[in-house]
């Protein structure tokens, strides 16, 4: 892909032209290139953010593809700062290997793998491990961890090389990556030639019914192109002779599925059709369905705004935790800058010390809690908010009030 960005003229899974858009964000900017202080009077490259429902296959999807090159070749994003993830990762292992035993082939192959947080279960639990990421210097990280990364976008080339050199794989995951890609028929086919006869492909992604019925409208950025349901990712997984065998939900960012596929070794089991019923029942293949989202949208937005308005007018310090990709739609989208809240603690180190795009708010090292002692915190990354409330209070000393903005807003004290 040579352009900065493509509009998208038919559905990514079963080529419709008929999409309708039920989501519109407005102009926003790539929600995980931070600025650097020097460039905060600089103009920003903003994109059009909004959703289209293919009226086909029910696949949402966004507008536009931004070039992946730009978004994730140089990535600000770790998976193993949540401790929450480190766990889910470790539950990840854990039933894959209830299903398939190392065994004979121990190869596990975990795609856009950034550094190393599910690979590193994987190798405790003794199998083989590669990961596979795009980002250069995320990788480097995993890499100097011991845990074998290639840097390289997933494709069919990468799949071959790494048939010819370390075999069929026993396990390929794929986490938080899918809604990610464009060419989704050429990633699948890539898993093909990889997978073993007996092997499984495990897949976890947002599940859209989460994101409609929570009002979680910042997990749409343009990172994200698809927004996932099971029925246009079983006609997906059909139209690549991969078969779902089972579907699992967790609470992981905001709800997600976990779709376990394999070439046909396992028996498909009742949780396919129990999801299929489920969307069925909640009309998630009508488009009146997503009609209302936006309002939905609009309300979280005005019950913020006011709040922290509100908070200001009574000379209250306001912080917020989490430089999350989910953070700076919010941000953006409400319109929230430093006139409201003063700046963003963030563990991350390739954050710190940055601005976030739009909003233009500093992202610090928690450590500014404890100096600056506001008031309240916003809590970006509410997906973490237990673990986030947890370190923030008990190491601040401080009975801090929480905003937590998503599914509605409401105000936490612990
Ligand atoms: O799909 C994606 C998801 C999985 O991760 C990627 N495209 C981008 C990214 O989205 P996100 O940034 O919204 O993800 P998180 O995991 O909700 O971001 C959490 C943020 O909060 C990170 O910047 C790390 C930060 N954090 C922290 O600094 N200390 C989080 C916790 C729990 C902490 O203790």
């Amino acid at each position: 892909m040579k352009q900065i960005y493509r509009n998208v003229k038919k559905c990514r899974i079963c080529s419709a032209k008929n999409m309708v858009k039920y989501l519109d964000l407005g102009k926003m900017p790539l929600t995980n290139l931070l600025v650097e202080p020097k460039n905060k009077n600089k103009p920003e490259l903003k994109f059009p953010l909004d959703i289209l429902y293919c009226k086909n296959c029910s696949l949402s999807q966004l507008s536009i593809v931004v070039n992946p090159e730009i978004l994730f070749s140089k990535y600000v994003y770790r998976s193993s700062i949540p401790k929450t993830f480190q766990d889910h990762c470790a539950q990840i292992a854990d039933k894959a290997s209830e299903i398939v035993n190392p065994g004979r082939n121990k190869l596990v192959i975990d795609i856009a793998s950034n550094d190393g947080c599910l690979l590193y279960q994987f190798k405790n639990k003794g199998f083989e491990v590669i990961g596979v990421e795009p980002a250069e210097n995320i990788a480097k990280i995993a890499n100097a961890n011991g845990l074998k990364t290639i840097c390289s976008f997933w494709d069919i080339e990468t799949s071959n090389k790494i048939l010819q050199r370390y075999g069929k794989a026993r396990i390929i995951t794929a986490t938080n990556v899918l809604a990610h890609v464009d060419d989704l028929n050429t990633f699948l086919k890539a898993v093909g030639i990889l997978l073993d006869e007996d092997g499984i492909f495990i897949v976890e992604v947002p599940y859209l019914y989460d994101i409609l019925s929570k009002s979680e409208f910042d997990t749409v950025y343009h990172e994200h192109l698809s927004y996932f349901l099971v029925s246009p990712l079983k006609k997906l997984y059909d139209n690549n002779k991969l078969k779902i065998f089972r579907i699992e939900k967790y609470p992981i960012h905001g709800g997600s599925i976990r779709i376990y596929s394999s070439k046909k070794f396992f028996e498909e089991d009742d949780s396919v059709k129990e999801f299929l019923k489920f969307e069925l029942d909640k009309k998630l293949y009508e488009i009146k369905t997503y009609k209302s989202f936006e309002i939905k949208v609009k309300k979280v937005k005005n019950e913020l705004i006011k709040l922290l308005i509100e908070l200001k007018r009574k000379n209250k310090k306001i912080a917020a935790y989490g430089a999350s990709a989910k953070g700076n739609t919010l941000l953006n989208y409400c319109c929230i800058d430093s006139k409201l809240v003063d700046f963003i603690a963030d563990d991350t180190p390739e954050k710190q010390g940055k601005l976030a795009p739009g909003s233009k708010i500093r992202i610090v090292d928690s450590s500014y809690l404890n100096k600056e002692k506001p008031d309240y915190i916003l809590l970006l990354a509410w997906n973490f908010s237990e673990e986030i409330m947890r370190k923030t209070n008990d190491i601040y000393r401080r009975k801090v009030k929480y905003i937590i903005p998503i599914p509605s807003v409401k105000i936490v004290q612990i």
